[in-house]
C-alpha cells in the first residue's frame, strides 16, 4: 500500500470493478431476494412471507430460516416496522395488528412465528424433528426461558453493583442449562440432526451474543464452548449466514425494539462498544468462518446500486458526500489512501453507522465498507455523524430510500 494519496475513482470506474452477480431466486440466501423457487418454477408457489423491511425483526428470521432450510418455494413482501416509520396500509387490511412475521398459504393469512412454523409443517413436513415433538418441547421452553432472563439482564437498569450481578448470574445460569443441553448430542447441534429446535434458538442466541457484548462486556459466543461450537455449525450453512446479522445492527436495532438496553459501563464493556461503533470490526465474535473474497466488490456493488438514495439520505452536502463516499470506495477496491474533501469526515461516519446487515450486504462486506468509511474518514477529522436514535429508528424510514 502506498501512503501517497491518489485521487477518487469516478463512478463509472468504480461500477466497472463491481463485478459481483448474485441470483436472488435460485441462488444462496439473501436478504433482498423477492421470491425464491430453488430450482422450481413460479407455479410451484404456495407461500408468501411478509417480513420487516429491514431483515432484523427476530420472528421473521425463525420463518425465513426454515423456509429456506426446506427449500419451500415462497414470494417476500416487505413491510415496515413501526419504530422505522409508517406501517403499509395494505399490510393492515391483511393483519391488523401489524405484527411480523405473517404469512399466506394458499391464500390462508397466519400469524405468530410458532403457528407458522406449525402450519408450514403441517403442509411440507418437519424440519428434523417437529415443532410437537417431545424431544424439541423443552427446547423450546429452554430457549424461552433463556430470551426472558436475557431481557431480565439487558433490557432492566440496575440499581446496585449487586443487582447487576444478580442478573448476570440468573442468565448464566441459564446459559449452563443450554449447554448441557448442547452437550447431550455428539455433534454441534440440539438434537442428533440439525433441525427446528437449532432454528427456533437462532434468532435471539444471535442477538444475545451482539448486545451483551456491547453493553455488558460479556461475549457468549467466546465463554461457552457448546455454544461457540454451535454458533460455528451455524455458520457452516449457507442459510444462516444469508440471514446472519453482524454486532453494530444488533446493538444499535435493539433499543427501540426492546424499550431501551442497559449498559453496565464497565472496562470491558466500553472497550467492546468503541470497538463495535468506531472499529476495527475485523476479528469480533460476531462471525468465525473466513472472509469469502467477493466481500470487497460485494459491498461496492450494494453501494452503487443504492448511491443516489444514499447520497440524498446524507445531512452532508451531495456533492461533498458524492466524493467523499468515491474516495472510501477507491480505498476499498484498491487498498490505496484517498483524500476526501475538507469536513466530509461526520458525513462519511454518519454512513458508517447505517449499513445494515444483512439488509444491506453481508456480514464481512459491511466489515470491509466501514473501515474503508472509517479509514477515509479519519483523514480529514473526528467529528461523528448525528448519533443513531435509541427510541426509534426513523434515520432508517424506508419510504426515504424507496426508488425515486
Ligand atoms: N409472538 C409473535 C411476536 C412477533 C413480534 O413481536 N413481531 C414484532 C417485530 S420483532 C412486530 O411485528 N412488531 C411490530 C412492528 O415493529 O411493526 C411471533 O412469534 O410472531
Amino acid at each position: 500500500m502506498t501512503s501517497t494519496p491518489i485521487a477518487p475513482l469516478s463512478w463509472s470506474e468504480l461500477e466497472a470493478l463491481a463485478d459481483y452477480l448474485v441470483d436472488p431466486v435460485n441462488g444462496a440466501t439473501n436478504a433482498q431476494s423477492r421470491l425464491r423457487l430453488f430450482g422450481r418454477t413460479e407455479a410451484d408457489v404456495r407461500v408468501t412471507l411478509y417480513r420487516d423491511n429491514h431483515a432484523w425483526c427476530p420472528y421473521c428470521q425463525k420463518v425465513w430460516l426454515w423456509l429456506e432450510e426446506k427449500q419451500i418455494p415462497y414470494r417476500i413482501e416487505k413491510v415496515t416496522m413501526f419504530c422505522y416509520g409508517e406501517k403499509e396500509m395494505w399490510y393492515k387490511r391483511k393483519v391488523p395488528s401489524g405484527m411480523l412475521p405473517a404469512i399466506a398459504l394458499d391464500d390462508r393469512i397466519i400469524t405468530e412465528s410458532d403457528d407458522i412454523l406449525i402450519a408450514l409443517e403441517q403442509v411440507f413436513g418437519v424440519l428434523g424433528l417437529g415443532m410437537k415433538d417431545p424431544a424439541v418441547l423443552p427446547l423450546r421452553q429452554l430457549e424461552r426461558l433463556l430470551f426472558r432472563a436475557w431481557c431480565g439482564w439487558l433490557c432492566r437498569p440496575s440499581s446496585s453493583a449487586r443487582q447487576e450481578q444478580g442478573s448476570r448470574d440468573q442468565f448464566t445460569s441459564v446459559v449452563a442449562k443450554v449447554e448441557d443441553a448442547l452437550s447431550r448430542t455428539a455433534g454441534p447441534y440440539f438434537l442428533e440432526e440439525f433441525g427446528t429446535a437449532d432454528v427456533i434458538f437462532t434468532p435471539y442466541v444471535e442477538r444475545m451474543n451482539a448486545s451483551l457484548y456491547y453493553y455488558k462486556g460479556y461475549s457468549l459466543r467466546e465463554s461457552n464452548p457448546r455454544l461457540s461450537d454451535w454458533f460455528a455449525a451455524m455458520e457452516s450453512r449457507p442459510t444462516y449466514r444469508g440471514t446472519q446479522s453482524d454486532f453494530h445492527t444488533h446493538a444499535h436495532d435493539l433499543p427501540p425494539q426492546m424499550g431501551g438496553c442497559w449498559e453496565n459501563g464497565e472496562p470491558q464493556m466500553q472497550i467492546n462498544k468503541a470497538r463495535v461503533d468506531q472499529g476495527p470490526w475485523q476479528g469480533l465474535p460476531d462471525v468465525a468462518y473466513p472472509e469469502p473474497e467477493t466481500s470487497r466488490t460485494e459491498a461496492l456493488y450494494r453501494v452503487i446500486r443504492h448511491r443516489a438514495n444514499i447520497i440524498r439520505v446524507n445531512p452532508a452536502d451531495d456533492r461533498l458526500i458524492d466524493e467523499a463516499l468515491r474516495c472510501a470506495l477507491t480505498h476499498l477496491m484498491t487498498g490505496q489512501v484517498c483524500l476526501p474533501p475538507p469536513e466530509s469526515d461526520a458525513a462519511l461516519r454518519y454512513l458508517r453507522d447505517r449499513i445494515n446487515v444483512p439488509r444491506d450486504m453481508s456480514i464481512y462486506a459491511a466489515k470491509r465498507l466501514r473501515e474503508s468509511l472509517e479509514k477515509t474518514a479519519a483523514l480529514v477529522g473526528d467529528r461523528q455523524g448525528a448519533p443513531i436514535p435509541v427510541q426509534h429508528r426513523r434515520d432508517q424510514n424506508p419510504a426515504d430510500f424507496a426508488k425515486r
